[in-house]
């Protein structure tokens, strides 16, 4: 028998619309919802990857329950029952003794993260935390600190956009499936594209400027730019006078930052910089400068981030056609938004063990910050948190310095990994409970922001492949056994479902013909006249007198970063389009595209230490070693190396991907500490390593 299901892309945190043709009970073909006009019929290799990753028997199959020292690999396969009777026992033994805020969770983020926050405040935690320290950060509160909104209260309209500026925003290989189409019809279109990375990636053949800057240097930059537009008058006046506070102040503070001194800091041609500026004057306002995410890597990146916002607004591009566009929401579609699963829990009043909403308050506490929380269970400051459930997170990659995370995390009572993989975290974890895949999974109803604003389903596929669970089900079973059923009360996601959308028209029927809602026929227009940001002027804050009461300036004075010690060099990682962080590394066939991990070394560089192109070199960071081969290529600026993030993986199950390449966080050593203060990112690109022929 042969059916169509509409479904979501779950194989990278995009999450993608699709439609997943089944045969038989088998998944046959996976291609984009075409229903959603960015989407088409397109995905990604990695979308493609979803069905060979549900019949792999490299994931894990059953819940298992370690029975060896932690990282052994000596697991015993249990029931269900018995995971959850193991989990609940020591969730009760650490809230009986400790108080249940000493149990966090952190998770991917995202659209489907309210089921997990609606778990956290049923059994009365605080510490819901999400990657976002070594993800968005910086830019979230730069774009916070200018606007008064997020990152993501803003989308690209990059296809009308005449010109797009991208500081190492590597938008066609690390990429959304719809952003990169809406970035590629703007290079159809003629769009001018400024791409900005010390290294050479697919990006920087579509753009029509690349300037390989001095790695950590892009602060400087972007004071060059601004002090030239500035002092210019490049900027969009009218704009600037009706909405903008602290333009005289933006001005007296990059006066000694000339496109000159730029020059010298960055080594991009002064006359470069003019000229890149001239070309935006008459671009404007369809010029994107977009704000993230690798430049949010350096401690210097809130301010970096702050200056790129401040440039978005110097444009005049917020709400502009090919600008910055604010996404519509089903509010402004005139409909209630669908009801939060934690909408009707007591709110939890204690303290958070990251420290978001005290000694940080000015950083957004929805997502905290798990490096903080790290120093919580380490030091048992404020509190001891003494139990954590790892949900399609896994902070041995994603974090600095595993083996300082380790030494950390060995202080647990209980570490929880829900999973499909096998992850680094997993493997350390104490219980493993295997999450079902995407495709053999509903999941709970997505809002979809955008011209059309609405709701998304993702509906089963296939039924699971192994003795898994969809989320839906492990929370709410987990609720249960902890006495706070009534909290979530659900049997099936359609009870799920219909809390969900209680406040709305729209029926769980309505998602049968296309996968989603839309709760206007057409789309809803950019409205110039109704711009309005969140800060507390109710204006764009070039000067932010809240965060400056924090102790955190406005603008802050350019730190030139260290310079690499002779022999050694900044290293720089990224992503491959095939690629998903450290997922795809075993995946049966992504694992085959990606082979090894390599490192790229400049010509000049690798000459001078008597390198060619394929030998072997090794890498040291402190007592961090490993060997790998060097990629010789003038495509990377001389005081760096760079390599794939997600490889060096050390799971002797995993045999696709077991000891291939080496790991980047491994490398950091210390930097589960290095941060930036003023915006809460983990500097991750601020690590020197020695690179050394092999004899
Ligand atoms: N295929 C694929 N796509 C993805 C993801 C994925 O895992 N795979 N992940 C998604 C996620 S979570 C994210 S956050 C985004 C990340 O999107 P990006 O941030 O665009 O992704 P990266 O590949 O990490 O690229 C970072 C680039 O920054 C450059 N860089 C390093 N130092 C500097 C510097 O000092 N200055 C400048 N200007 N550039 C520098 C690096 O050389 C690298 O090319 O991608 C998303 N899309
Ligand atoms: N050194 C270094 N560190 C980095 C980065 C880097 O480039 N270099 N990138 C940073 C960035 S931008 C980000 S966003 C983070 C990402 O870090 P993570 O969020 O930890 O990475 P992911 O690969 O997205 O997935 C995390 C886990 O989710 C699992 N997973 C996948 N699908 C599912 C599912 O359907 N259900 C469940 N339960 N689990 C699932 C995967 O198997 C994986 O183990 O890493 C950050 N850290
Ligand atoms: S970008 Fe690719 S892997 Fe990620 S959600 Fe979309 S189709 Fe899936
Ligand atoms: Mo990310």
């Amino acid at each position: 028998m042969k059916k169509s299901v509409y479904s979501i892309c779950g194989m990278c945190a995009v999450r993608c619309p699709l439609k997943v043709e089944v045969e038989n009970g088998r998944v046959t073909w996976v291609e984009g919802n075409s229903h959603d006009g960015g989407m088409g019929t397109s995905i990604c290799a990695k979308g493609g990857a979803s069905i060979p990753f549900q019949y792999d028997n490299e994931r894990p199959q059953s819940p298992m329950i370690r029975v060896g020292n932690r990282g052994s690999g000596e697991w015993k396969k249990v029931s269900w029952e018995e995971a959850y009777d193991y989990i609940v026992d020591k969730l009760k033994d650490v809230i009986g003794q400790h108080g249940a805020h000493s149990i966090m969770l952190t998770d991917r983020g995202g659209p489907f993260a309210d089921l997990r926050k609606a778990f956290m405040k049923a059994i009365g935690s605080p510490n819901y935390i999400n990657h976002d320290c070594t993800c968005g950060r910086n830019p979230n509160h730069a774009s916070k600190s200018v606007f008064g909104m997020g990152r993501t209260d803003f989308s690209y309209d990059l296809k009308n956009a005449k010109h797009i500026i991208l500081f190492g925003r590597n938008i066609t290989e690390a990429f959304k499936v719809k952003e990169v189409k809406s970035f590629m019809q703007a290079v159809k279109n003629g769009a001018h594209i400024t791409y900005v990375d010390p290294r050479v990636t697919n990006t920087a053949g579509k753009a029509t400027r690349y300037w390989r800057i001095k790695p950590g240097t892009d602060y400087a930059l972007l004071l060059g730019i601004t002090n030239y537009i500035v002092n210019n008058k490049f900027y969009d006046e009218d704009f600037v006078s009706r909405w903008v506070i602290g333009l005289s102040q933006l001005q007296d503070f990059l006066q000694p930052y000339t496109p000159e001194w730029a020059e010298a800091e960055t080594e991009i041609p002064a006359e470069e910089i003019k000229a890149f500026c001239h070309e935006i004057n008459n671009d404007r306002p369809k010029v994107i400068f977009h704000i993230g995410w690798h430049l949010a890597r350096y401690r210097d990146s809130f301010y970096a981030s702050r200056m790129l916002n401040i440039l978005n607004a110097l444009m005049g591009n917020i709400e502009e056609t090919g600008g910055l566009i604010y996404p519509k929401t089903p509010k402004d579609a005139g409909s209630p938004g669908l009801k939060s699963l934690g909408a009707d829990i007591p709110v939890v009043k204690e303290q958070r063990c990251d420290s978001c909403d005290t000694t940080y308050n000015h950083f957004d506490s929805g997502a905290g910050m798990l490096q903080l929380a790290y120093q919580a269970i380490d030091t048992g400051e404020p509190y001891p948190v003494k139990a954590y459930i790892a949900h399609r997170h896994n902070p041995l990659i994603a974090l600095p310095d595993p083996e300082e995370q380790k030494r950390i995390l060995s202080k647990l009572d209980l570490l929880v990994s829900v999973d499909v993989n096998y992850s680094e975290t997993a493997w350390f974890a104490d219980v493993i409970l295997p999450e079902s895949t995407y495709l053999e999974r509903d999941s709970i109803l997505r809002t979809e922001k955008g011209p059309k604003p609405g709701f998304g389903m993702r509906r089963k596929c296939v039924e699971p492949f192994y003795d898994s669970k969809p989320g839906w089900q492990i929370y709410t079973d987990l609720a249960k056994r902890l006495g706070k059923g009534q909290y979530l009360p659900y049997e099936t996601i359609e009870e799920i479902w219909k809390y969900q959308l209680q406040d709305t028209s729209v029926k769980i029927e309505d998602f049968d013909t296309k996968g989603f809602v839309k709760l206007c026929d057409d789309p809803i227009a950019c409205q110039p006249s109704s711009i309005k940001f969140g800060t507390k002027s109710g204006k764009i804050e070039f000067v932010n007198s809240t965060l400056e009461e924090k102790g955190v300036l406005s603008f802050k004075p350019y730190d030139r970063p260290a310079d690499p010690p002779e022999g050694s060099y900044r290293l720089l990682f990224g992503r491959k389009g095939y690629q998903a962080h450290g997922q795809s590394t075993n995946n049966p066939v992504l694992s085959e595209l990606l082979g090894s991990n390599k490192l790229w070394i400049n010509t000049v560089e690798a000459k001078k230490m008597g390198v060619a192109n394929g030998d072997t070199v090794e890498l040291t960071n402190g007592d961090a070693r490993g060997t790998i081969e060097a990629r010789v290529t003038d495509f990377i600026h001389p005081g760096a190396v760079f390599m794939l993030h997600g490889f060096g993986q050390n799971i002797p199950l995993l045999t696709r991907s077991y000891g291939r390449g080496l790991a980047d966080q491994a490398f950091m050593k210390g930097k589960l500490r290095g941060w930036d203060q003023a915006g809460g990112g983990l500097a991750l690109n601020e690590c020197f390593v020695t690179v050394k022929p092999v004899a």
